[in-house]
């Protein structure tokens, strides 16, 4: 009998999940969570023939040097700035993601964030626990947030999870911009009730300003003092996209200085650290990167990532055509050189 593929898996996953896998290759999986250094994780790709890895887990050129085993790298998110895919494609690895199946949980989420900060949630929850509530005179005027129903919404970032969040504006009878590198189809802007506009206009218009591009060098403090200084004073801003899009110094000043109302911020510039001024802010609701945590939305993600493991090395029904590859090609060149 020959022996089984193998995989190394980087982070804890649902045991069933890694029970499919099993049926197709030994496993390796990792049982607690923990972040790997550069050297771990070159050691560790050394020996297996695909990964499934977290957005924590660098797979860069470096990382990837000698190994000449490695023929997946499955990531466990949809963004997957973590991977460098040219230095994949050049050393002929396939490389996937998990798109689609987390669009509406994060959508869900950058809406739990703009009511929680809009409407002052989270800073009201610690003074009641506190325990403020019997002993003292609540005023009639007190906690005041600002509403969400009727305000202008904007979105930097159109693709599908912007989108998402657009379509349920509609029940908050909420005017919808959006700013894009591209103009989304009529049928779409149709759909989403959204307008283009252009960043700046964005920025002067938005009572709510959500943030769902893509994590690239060009979108490093995308918003920092000069557009947040461009924002309504009353606007609450939310984050859902990655951390270093957003010049979380910059952003701590600014609310505290009350150049902004709130902010939402499920990612941060160097997480899992969360910069220490924010971190005393009352007006700002943190979480740590639970966008896509729905127990539903974090298996349909396990699921993907292995659905690409188990395809792209030739196994199950869709033996050869992993569901959602970033560089599809290499699986040309694997089949070249096979002929
Ligand atoms: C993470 C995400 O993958 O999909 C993404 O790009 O940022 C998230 O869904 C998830 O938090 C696991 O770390």
């Amino acid at each position: 009998m020959t022996a089984k593929p193998k995989v190394w898996v980087s982070r804890p996953l649902f045991p069933d999940v890694l029970a499919r896998l099993s049926e197709h290759f030994d496993v390796e999986a990792e049982a607690v969570e923990h972040r790997h250094t550069p050297d771990e994780l070159k050691r560790k790709l050394a020996g297996v023939d695909a990964a499934v890895v977290g957005l924590a887990d660098r797979v860069d050129a470096a990382v990837l040097e000698g190994n000449h085993r490695l023929k997946v790298v499955a990531n466990l998110g949809v963004g997957f700035n973590n991977l460098d895919v040219d230095a994949l494609t050049r050393a002929g690895i396939l490389a996937s993601n998990t798109p689609e199946v987390l669009t509406e949980s994060v959508a869900d989420f950058a809406w739990a964030l703009m009511l929680a900060a809009g409407r002052r949630v989270n800073a009201a929850e610690r003074w009641l626990r506190a325990g403020h509530w019997p002993g003292s005179h609540m005023r009639f005027d007190d906690w005041l947030g600002g509403d969400i129903h009727g305000r202008t919404l904007g979105i930097l970032g159109m693709g599908r999870i912007g989108q998402g969040i657009a379509r349920r504006a509609f029940g908050f009878d909420m005017r919808v911009l959006y700013h894009n590198r591209s103009r989304l189809p009529e049928t779409v802007e149709r759909e989403c009730h959204a307008t283009l506009v252009s960043k700046d206009e964005l920025l002067r218009q938005a009572d709510f300003l959500v943030l769902v591009l893509p994590f690239t060098p060009e979108n490093r403090h995308v918003i920092g003092a000069p557009e947040l200084a461009r924002m309504k004073r009353s606007a609450v801003l939310v984050n859902v996209a990655r951390g270093g899009i957003v010049d979380d110094a910059a952003l701590a000043v600014a609310l505290r200085e009350g150049h902004l109302a709130a902010a939402g911020l499920d990612v941060f510039e160097g997480e899992p650290s969360v910069h220490p001024d924010l971190m005393s802010l009352e007006n700002v609701v943190l979480s740590p990167h639970i966008a896509s945590a729905s127990e539903e939305t974090r298996r349909a993600m396990a699921d993907l990532a292995i659905d690409n493991v188990i395809a792209a090395m030739g196994f199950g029904e869709s033996a050869g055509k992993p569901p959602t590859p970033l560089n599809p090609a290499v699986m040309n060149r694997w089949a070249a050189s096979k002929a």
